[in-house]
This record gives C-alpha cells, sequence and structure tokens, in this order.
C-alpha cells in the first residue's frame, strides 16, 4: 500500500536531490533494510495463552511457586513463518491486571500491550486478542507491560520466532532463554520487588541462573552439525556477556533481525531484552563444552553445556564438516556514515532523584513517568525521517534502553562515531556513558521508551515517543 515509501518520503523531503556528495543521506540509506509494510501470505496461527499462578519443579525438585503462561516457564514459544499472520487469545487469570508486549515485534500500536496507553489493561478473567502480521523474521519475546518487575520475575515470558520464508539449513534450531531467580531461604521468589537495593542498584539480579528455566540445561549435539541458537535475556536487571567455550561461533542477528555480515562472538553485552541468533559450528567429538557468563570475567558464571557425541549423520567419518552454506547475515544495514554530526532531536539525560513511589525516582529528560494512566507522550518524532536522539546517563548504573515500534542503530558512543553492523531494539549504556542512536521511525503511534531494568522502569525511567505523519 505504502510501497517504497522509504524513497518516496526521502524525495519528498529533498533529501533524494544533488546535493553535496559528503552531505549524509540517512533515509536513502535505510531504503531496502527491512519492509515497511508487512506481506501477509493469509494464514492465520492461532494460539491460546492463559496467565495463570501455578508451581514448576524448581532446580532441586521441590516446588516453585510462579506465574505462567500455559503453565510452563518460560512460556510457550510461538514458531511461526514469516507472512503468516499470528492471533494470540490471551486470558488473564492472574490476581493482577496485565498485558502482553511483543517485545522488538513491528505491530499495529494498538497491538503493543502498552496499558492505557494503546489498549485497556486485561483485568482478572477477561480476554483480550492480539493479532498482527509480523513485517520481519527473528527472534523475538512476549512478557507483560503491567508492573513488569513483579510479572515477569514471576515467570511470565515466552518466545516468538518468525521464520524466514525459507529458512537457512542449520542442522538445529535451539532457543535458550536466560533467566535469574532471586530465592529466598524459603526456596521460592522473594515477594519483596523494587526494593531500594535494586532501585539503587542495577535491578534485581538473582542468585539461581537459569536456561530455560533450569539451572542443569545440557544440549547434546553431533560434531559436524551447525547449529543456530538463539538466546534472550529475559531478566529482569542481569547481563550476560555469553561464552561458547571456543567453538566456532559467529554472530548472525542482534535483537531479532540479520546482521550485514557474520560477526564473531566476541565479548557481547547481552542486556534485558537483548537476543542474539548465534551460528554455531560443532567440532571435535566427544567433548563437552562449558556455556559461561563472563559479564564479569573474575566470577564467571555457569550457564549451560553443549555436549558433543560422534558425528552427525552425513557428515564425512572422522572429519564431520559442519554443512557449508551461505549465513543469512548478509543484511542491508546501513553504514549511516557522518551522521554523528547531524544535528540532535533530542538529547535525554538519564538521572535519578529523591522521590515518588518508592523514594528513589530514575529520569528520562529530568521527568520521571507517572504511569500509564496518565502517560502522554514527552517528544514526537516524524514518520519517515532521519531522528538522532543522544542519551547522556548521568548516573554510576546501567540502562538498557528499549525502544517499541521501530529499530534503531547506534552512530556514537562517548563522541566517537561507530558503526554497529545492525539494529537494534535495546542498548546498553554504562554509568557515565553517552550514547548517540540514529533511527527513522515507520510506524505512526506512541510508542513507549524505557528502561530495560525493570525496577528502573516502574521507578520512572519510561516515557513515550509520538510517531506522527510528516504534516
Ligand atoms: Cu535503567
Amino acid at each position: 500500500m505504502r510501497r517504497a515509501t522509504a524513497i518516496a518520503i526521502a524525495t519528498a523531503l529533498g533529501c533524494g536531490q544533488t546535493s553535496a556528495p559528503s552531505a549524509p543521506d540517512p533515509v536513502r540509506e535505510l531504503a531496502g533494510a527491512y519492509p515497511e509494510e508487512a506481506t501477509a501470505d493469509g494464514a492465520v496461527r492461532t494460539f491460546e495463552i492463559t496467565a495463570a499462578e501455578t508451581e514448576v519443579p524448581l532446580i532441586d525438585g521441590g516446588a516453585l511457586k510462579v506465574w505462567a503462561y500455559n503453565g510452563q516457564v518460560p512460556g510457550p514459544t510461538l514458531r511461526v513463518r514469516l507472512g503468516d499472520t499470528v492471533r494470540v487469545r490471551f486470558t488473564n487469570r492472574l490476581p493482577q491486571e496485565t498485558t502482553i508486549h511483543w517485545h522488538g515485534v513491528r505491530v499495529p500500536n494498538a497491538m503493543d500491550g502498552v496499558p492505557h496507553a494503546t489498549q485497556p489493561p486485561v483485568r482478572t478473567g477477561e480476554t483480550f486478542t492480539y493479532e498482527f502480521t509480523p513485517k520481519d523474521a527473528g527472534t523475538f519475546w512476549f512478557h507483560p507491560h503491567v508492573r513488569s518487575s513483579e510479572q515477569v520475575e514471576r515467570g511470565l515470558y515466552g518466545l516468538l520466532i518468525v521464520l524466514d520464508r525459507a529458512p537457512p539449513p542449520y542442522t538445529r534450531d535451539v532457543a535458550w532463554i536466560l533467566d535469574d531467580w532471586l530465592l529466598g531461604a524459603d526456596r521460592q521468589i522473594v515477594p519483596q520487588f523494587n526494593t531500594p537495593h535494586d532501585l539503587m542498584h542495577d535491578g534485581r539480579w538473582g542468585n539461581a541462573i537459569t536456561v530455560n528455566g533450569r539451572t542443569d540445561t545440557v544440549l547434546k549435539v553431533a560434531a559436524g552439525e551447525r547449529v543456530r541458537l538463539r538466546l534472550l535475556n529475559a531478566s529482569n536487571g542481569r547481563v550476560y556477556a555469553p561464552d561458547l567455550g571456543g567453538l566456532d561461533t559467529k554472530i548472525i542477528a542482534v535483537d531479532g533481525l540479520y546482521a550485514r555480515a557474520p560477526l564473531p562472538l566476541e565479548r557481547f553485552e547481552l542486556a534485558p531484552g537483548n537476543r542474539l541468533d548465534l551460528d554455531v559450528a560443532i567440532g571435535g567429538a566427544g567433548r563437552s563444552i562449558a556455556v559461561t557468563d563472563q559479564f564479569y570475567p573474575q566470577r564467571p558464571n555457569r550457564l549451560a553445556e553443549i555436549e558433543i557425541d560422534g558425528a552427525a549423520a552425513g557428515a564425512a567419518a572422522g572429519a564431520a564438516a559442519p554443512p557449508a552454506f551461505a549465513s543469512p547475515a548478509r543484511a542491508h544495514v546501513p553504514a549511516w556514515r557522518g551522521v554523528l554530526g547531524t544535528p540532535v532531536t533530542r538529547e535525554l539525560r538519564l538521572d535519578a532523584r529523591r522521590g515518588g513511589e518508592f523514594g528513589i525516582e530514575w529520569t528520562i529528560g529530568g521527568e520521571a513517568f507517572a504511569g500509564h494512566a496518565h502517560a502522554h507522550p514527552s517528544m514526537t518524532l516524524e514518520r519517515g525521517r532521519w531522528s538522532h536522539l543522544r542519551f547522556v546517563n548521568a548516573s554510576a548504573r546501567l540502562h538498557p534502553i528499549h525502544l517499541h515500534g521501530m529499530f534503531f542503530k547506534v552512530i556514537g558512543r562517548d563522541g566517537v562515531a561507530v558503526d554497529e553492523p545492525f539494529f537494534r531494539d535495546t542498548v546498553l549504556i554504562h554509568a557515565r556513558e553517552t550514547i548517540d542512536l540514529g533511527v527513522v521511525p515507520l510506524d505512526v503511534g506512541d510508542w513507549m521508551m524505557h528502561c530495560h531494568i525493570l525496577e528502573h522502569a516502574e521507578a520512572g525511567m519510561m516515557t513515550m515517543i509520538a510517531v506522527r505523519a510528516p504534516s
């Protein structure tokens, strides 16, 4: 319907006209990176999801009281193909109202799951139907956007995997969701949320790190396999730097979208909300690889184990070479050279102050979010136009900033131009760090922008961006 709008918009703005060869034209450069509109093939995939209190087996065999989607933590993995329409009939049986937010998915604004702003909260006993056609293939996830520091922590999250129309021929497609429970002496979830400690630090960091809800996850593979490993950080606050113990591992996608080229997995900080798709070539039979978190290299955490058996069927005996096929990481990701010097659309200070419901408030641009019921956009961006946002972290804490409804690219760190060869929907901003990002919003609506350390978000570190058609 609005085909090739990026070019059309660029031309309408005069950006496409001949100008000085050095003038950056980021809107034009973006064209072709990802589609503006979804292309529905007509297939509708219907899922029933119910959120309710339940018990799941704990690490030591005990029963852990959780809140869960369809009785399981993590919740169900919704696996669809690009072109499918996703229809989720959601029922709330929790003791609180809730919603589902589709993290990273470019949905129509009314499907974004932000209470009061895009839909009324789903009250206990009520049902709400979410329906959208994803525009992008990739690894996405869903979670509540109501009291999320409690609801996500209690176990409410799941994956939405949108497969390519022709998925690359990996021998295995595996997803690992990283989370950390904070358990008390009674081996139950500590029911105090948004504590002063969590709020003054980097949110709630648990004492039991799990992969897919377990502390003993083992992935059994054969030498000669080539595995697509999808990682999601569903923690409230903890950041991971995953290390695959010397396995030949390339990053192929970040936050859902494919990268410009496969990148070696060196230190990548997987902040709350981030996803990473890895291309893992399995060589060397008869080994066991410890997968660890090296965020604090002096205090690594064990995440999971990869056990390598004999050669995979079809692999040449002895050599066990993984199948050779072109990496799917060959997306058009604009370099956006020279854009760090473009005028800053909005500079936002990230900071804390005394006050508010919890005694400490986290602020964006000097404002603490007044709660969804009183939310109003704090800035307006124009659809199809280049926007340059600058975040100045005036605090000594971490802030993984997440934008709903759009992908962006980091264009500067502490004033130095960078060209990350991938888009993001969440970027970790370190203490006292300044991050510049570039974005061309394509979907009209009111979109949240918030810290994905959920305690920081609950204590005010949220705001809303209005994206409007250019006048
Ligand atoms: Cu934060």
